[in-house]
C-alpha cells in the first residue's frame, strides 16, 4: 500500500470509460491522478477529453504513446507513481479482425513497454493491467475463474491473453507487483458507441426523438456477463491494496443474451425492440464468442469487492442518459436553425 500522504497514480487510457470512473475514485480517496494522452492531432481536444472535462483541473496530463517506450519511460521517470492502471489498448473487438497488425502491436508492446518502463524506473510501483474475459474466448468451462484455459478468439483477444502472461512474468521473473484483472464485460453512459449495449440504448434514445426508424445489430443470440464500469474500477483499485498481488476475475455471475439488452432498453422507453431491431450479417464476427459468464468468488472473498448496480439498473441508466442526450441534441439543432433575426417586421 502507498505510504505516501497523497500517493501518485498514473493512468493510461485516462480518456476512457474506465479511466474516467477510476480517476473519480482515485481523486476521491485523496490520490494526484496523472494521465497519459497520445497526440493526436485529428480529434479535437472537445471530443477526446469529454468523459474527463469535469476532473480537467484536478488531473496531470502528459502526451505519451504505447508505441514508444522512451515516451513512456519518460513520464515514468519523471512522475515515479506509486500506482499505475495499464488501461490503454484498442479494445474494439470487431476492429481487431480488421486490423490485426496494430491491435497486436499496441495492445502487446505497449504493455510490455509500460511494465519495462516501471521495472526500470520506478520497480516499486504497483501495477494494473486491463486483461479481459475476451481471453476465455471459446470458453472451456461454465462459469469461468481465474483457473480456466484461455481460448481467445480474435487478435484482441490474443493481445489480452499476451499482456496477462507478460503481467505475470514480471511479477515471477523481476519481483514487480503487478497483477491483472479479468473483467467481464462492465458497461455505462460513458460506452463508447461503437460497442453493442451503448449502440443499443443510444439507437433508443434517437428512435424516441424522431432521429432514427431502426437497428441493425449484428448476432442477437451471444450472451455477455455485463456490469457497470463504476462498480468495476474500484475491484482494480482494492487488487493494488493487497499485501500479495495476485489476479482477478470481476464478474456480475449472470449472463444475458444480446437480444434481451434490447428487450429490455427498447422496454425501458415504452417500445418494443421487435418493431425496430434487426440482425444484419454486415455487424457479425468471423469467429464469436458466443457465451460469457464469470464467477468473481476469489474477488469476493479476498477483495471484499461486491457489485452494487444491478443488470436492470445498468439498462436503465444508460437509456435514460441517451433520452436525454437525444432530445438535447434535437433542441440544440432547432435552436441552431431558428432564425436569430426575425423574417417579418411587426406591423407597428
Ligand atoms: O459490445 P461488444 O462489441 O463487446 P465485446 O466484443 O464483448 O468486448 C467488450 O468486452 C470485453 C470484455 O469481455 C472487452 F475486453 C472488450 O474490450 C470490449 O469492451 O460485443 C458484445 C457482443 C458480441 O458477441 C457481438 O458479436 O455483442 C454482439 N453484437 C451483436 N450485434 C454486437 C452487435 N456487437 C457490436 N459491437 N455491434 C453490434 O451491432
Amino acid at each position: 500500500m502507498p505510504t505516501r500522504k497523497n500517493p501518485v497514480a498514473l493512468i493510461t487510457g485516462i480518456t476512457g470509460q474506465d479511466g474516467s470512473y477510476l480517476a473519480e475514485w482515485l481523486l476521491a480517496k485523496g490520490y494526484a491522478v496523472h494521465g497519459i494522452v497520445r497526440r493526436v492531432a485529428m480529434e479535437s481536444p472537445e471530443v477526446r477529453l469529454l468523459r474527463i472535462a469535469h476532473l480537467l483541473p484536478r488531473l496531470q496530463l502528459h502526451a505519451a504513446s504505447l508505441e514508444s517506450y522512451p515516451s513512456l519511460f519518460r513520464v515514468v521517470s519523471e512522475i515515479r507513481p506509486d500506482e499505475c492502471y495499464h488501461l490503454a489498448a484498442q479494445s474494439f473487438v470487431s476492429y481487431s479482425f480488421e486490423d490485426e497488425f496494430s491491435t497486436l502491436n499496441t495492445n502487446i508492446n505497449g504493455t510490455h513497454y509500460l511494465l519495462s518502463a516501471i521495472k526500470n524506473a520506478a520497480p516499486d510501483c504497483r501495477f494494473y493491467f486491463a486483461g479481459s474475459s475476451e481471453m476465455f474466448g471459446k470458453a472451456r468451462q461454465v462459469p469461468q475463474t481465474e483457473l480456466t484455459p484461455f481460448h481467445p478468439r480474435s487478435a484482441y483477444g490474443i493481445s489480452k491473453v499476451a499482456g496477462y502472461d507478460l503481467t505475470r512474468n514480471y511479477r515471477e521473473a523481476y519481483g514487480l507487483f503487478a497483477c491483472a484483472g479479468i473483467l467481464f464485460n462492465h458497461e455505462s453512459p460513458r460506452r463508447g458507441l461503437e460497442f453493442v449495449t451503448r449502440k443499443i440504448s443510444a439507437a433508443v434514445g434517437r428512435i424516441c426523438a424522431g432521429r432514427q426508424k431502426n437497428l441493425h445489430l449484428g448476432n442477437l443470440e451471444a450472451r455477455r456477463d455485463w456490469g457497470h464500469a463504476r462498480d468495476y474500477v474500484q475491484a482494480m483499485w482494492m487488487m493494488l491494496q493487497q499485501t500479495q498481488p495476485d489476479d482477478f476475475v470481476v464478474a456480475t455471475g449472470a449472463t444475458h443474451s444480446v437480444r434481451e439488452f434490447a428487450e429490455l432498453a427498447f422496454a425501458a422507453a415504452g417500445l418494443d425492440y421487435r418493431d425496430y431491431v434487426s440482425s444484419d450479417p454486415e455487424f457479425y464476427r468471423p469467429a464469436e464468442v458466443d457465451l460469457l459468464l464469470g464467477d468473481a468468488g476469489k474477488a469476493h472473498r479476498v477483495l471484499g469487492w461486491r457489485m452494487e448496480c444491478s443488470f436492470d439498473q445498468l439498462v436503465r441508466e444508460m437509456v435514460e442518459h441517451d433520452l436525454q442526450q437525444a432530445r438535447a441534441q434535437s433542441r440544440f439543432e432547432a435552436a441552431d436553425s431558428a432564425p436569430s433575426i426575425p423574417l417579418y417586421k411587426k406591423a407597428s
